[in-house]
């Protein structure tokens, strides 16, 4: 088994030893198994039952299925349905956070609260519901059915659009790529991709396009905002990560996928002092949650519960044998576990009308009855503890500061009275923060765990880059201690200072990755706030996904393009790669027209060395200079202060 299968030595002494005792994992299954070469450069079409075709051959030229597809478009029907697959995902578990909500107000789901009254009147706002003089009952019934009727709504554009800049809806509507409905684009995306309908590749990418901008500005916006209404906005909190988070001797409960629906109920099931006491009764001091992937983000954002690491790390867990029970509900889990979980004392649960896992134990999640299902899942780890037979628990586990906001943000850069990104967009023009980066998104097993994201965040707050982040992105970078203050020794001298001034790591955790629809509504306050143009186009930032591997990742790669962002994809080669023309359409032809492109770019350095110029040439853009002390604090600052910076004079 070759090393170095994680940048983190904890996982990496865990697979080494899971690998020397016979147990199979991603990783070495990754190595067991070889790409299919045709299928991973968007050459294969299956779209219907003539072929499967392969365009494979030296003269592309000639190329064709049997009913005449040509390469391109076999690249562009691939790649528009794999985006539809992820904006998908991202809108259907927004779609029953909306429903949760409205069983919430109806006083129908038990256990839930309309937590965050103030976040519930700004997202009415944009809803177009009414607030005066209504009990937040009556206001979140109407949200809820306001949003869930962005899912079926036929013509017009959906509402969170208009949250956008201005001149950011105007491409949109130019181009008519608004999206008039969530489902009806997704599904509009199957139809066009399916055997002889679209069959121009720039036709069928633009409305891959316009199919993403229902996840950003549709499902996972109204996601982020529905489950700050039910559990609260995130403020900063202190949590702990990676596999040291399990305890020896409490019941440890995973909790891994992605809605906080079930997850959330589960942290109040298992603080009831009832259930606590039935854990003693078992022999166990406590009961420990824990979470891995974007179900840990939600609850990490908001409770503070622990990660025990991100999408690879899910069979590390079970093999430390210390898991009584993982609960999972839907998206990133591995069918894999289930057969691992057997060899230990694992409980696997599956908990989704929509996932079901043969052999592992299945407890349907209904939000009317949340609680007391919650209840039944964390006595059924409680029953399991004294079945636990050796486990080994590494003892490594970090500190993180998680939860941030824009709301947070923007609060923590204003203050109370002058909320606002201010602070933030002089430190831009001024050149102490030359740009932001979002780094997000998965773990492949096909690149060194957790390299790519951390090797690029120590890099970006090394040039004086902020770095946002969300996914699984945000819990490698707080493996290695980059998610806390002290971070800071890492970074460049003009963002330390700025980081220090206002309080905030170099490195922000905004959440799952629904939650990226919070790095849109940063770039859309950034750019309202003034001075860095009138568009996120503008803006001096990139998006990386250094080691993605799902198709949500694509979804989300695409509406940040369409939002006008150079998007980064790294650790493979292109899924589009066998065709030129495809490549061209995503890189050149939607710069044209959006404004963003997309560029899979394997290398890491090069990802930088693109990223840090094309900052630079938005900052041009804006005709923003370098951070030059003298002339923008001329008065406040000290002989003493500029001799520390090195500097001799003041500098016009
Ligand atoms: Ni995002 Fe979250 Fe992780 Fe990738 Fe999976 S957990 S929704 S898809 S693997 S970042
Ligand atoms: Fe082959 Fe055309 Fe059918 Fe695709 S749609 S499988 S290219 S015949």
């Amino acid at each position: 088994m070759a090393n170095n299968r994680s940048w983190d030595p904890t996982a990496q002494a865990v697979i080494e030893k899971a690998h020397e005792q016979g147990f199979s994992t991603a990783f070495s299954r990754a190595e067991g198994m070889k790409p299919c070469p045709i299928g991973r450069a968007g050459s294969c079409c299956s779209f219907c039952f003539m072929g499967p075709c392969r365009m494979v051959g030296k003269d592309r030229e000639q190329l064709t299925g049997i009913c005449g597809a040509k390469p391109a478009t076999i690249a562009a029907r691939n790649l528009a349905r794999w985006i539809a697959a992820g904006a998908a995902s991202h809108s259907d578990h927004g779609r029953d956070m909306a429903i949760a909500l409205r069983e919430t107000a109806r006083g129908k789901a038990q256990g839930y609260q309309i937590k965050d009254v103030k976040k519930l009147h700004a997202t009415a706002r944009y809803l177009n519901v009414k607030t005066e003089g209504r009990t937040k009952e009556e206001i979140a019934i109407d949200v809820a059915n306001a949003a869930l009727a962005q899912w079926g709504q036929q013509e017009g554009e959906i509402i969170c659009l208009s949250r956008a800049p201005k001149a950011r809806q105007e491409v949109w509507r130019n181009l008519g790529i608004g999206p008039r409905g969530v489902d009806r684009e997704i599904v509009e995306t199957l139809h066009r991709t399916g055997m002889g309908t679209d069959q121009e590749p720039e036709h069928i990418l633009m409305h891959a396009l316009r199919t993403s901008l229902t996840d950003g500005w549709g499902g996972s916006m109204l996601a982020t905002d529905i489950g700050d209404i039910l559990f609260g906005t995130p403020n900063p909190v202190r949590s702990k990560v990676n596999l040291g988070v399990l305890k020896e001797d409490e019941v440890n409960i995973v909790v891994h996928g992605h809605e906080p629906l079930l997850s959330e109920m589960i942290v109040q099931a298992a603080d009831d002092p009832e259930v606590v006491a039935y854990a003693r009764s078992k022999g166990a001091k406590g009961i420990n949650l824990a979470g891995i992937c974007c179900t840990a983000n939600e609850v990490l954002m908001r409770q503070g519960v622990p990660s025990a690491g991100n999408f690879l790390n899910q069979e590390l867990a079970i093999l430390t044998g210390a898991v009584d029970a993982m609960v999972v509900d839907v998206q990133c889990v591995m069918q894999a576990l289930q057969g691992l979980s057997t060899k230990f004392h694992t409980k696997l649960i599956t908990t989704s009308k929509k996932a079901k896992i043969t052999g592992a134990t299945h407890i349907q999640f209904d939000e009317h009855e949340a609680l007391p299902i919650a209840k039944l899942i964390v006595k059924m780890a409680i029953e399991n503890f004294p079945n636990r037979g050796k486990s080994e628990i590494p003892e490594e586990l970090d500190d993180l500061v998680a939860g941030f906001s824009h709301e947070y943000i923007s609060y923590m850069l204003g203050g109370v009275y002058r909320a606002s990104f201010r602070a933030l967009n002089d430190a831009i023009i001024e050149g102490r923060i030359k740009g932001v980066a979002g780094i997000v998104g998965c773990n492949n097993p096909r690149t060194v765990q957790d390299q790519g994201h951390n090797y690029l965040t120590r890099k970006f707050i090394e040039n004086d880059v902020l770095v946002v982040q969300t996914g699984c992105g945000a819990i490698a970078s707080a493996k290695v201690g980059l998610l806390t203050p002290e971070a800071l020794q890492y970074a460049g001298p003009g963002l330390r200072e700025v980081c220090e001034a206002v309080g905030i790591p170099p490195v922000i955790h905004l959440g799952s990755c629904v939650d990226n629809s919070r790095i849109l509504t940063i770039a859309t306050n950034m750019v309202t706030e003034g001075g860095l143009g009138d568009d996120i186009s503008d803006l001096p930032a990139v998006g990386i996904a250094p080691e993605w591997m799902h198709e949500k990742a694509l979804s989300i790669g695409a509406y940040f393009v369409a939002s006008g962002v150079y998007v980064l994809f790294g650790g493979g080669p292109s899924p589009v790669e066998d065709s030129p023309e495809v490549t061209d359409i995503i890189a050149r032809v939607w710069e044209e027209k959006v404004g963003g492109k997309l560029d899979f770019e394997p290398d890491f350095d090069e990802i930088l060395r693109k990223s840090l110029e094309h900052i630079e040439k938005k900052r041009r853009a804006l005709k923003l200079g370098n951070w030059a002390p003298g002339k923008y604090a001329r008065t406040f600052i000290t002989p003493q202060e500029l001799a520390r910076r090195g500097e001799t004079a003041l500098q016009e």
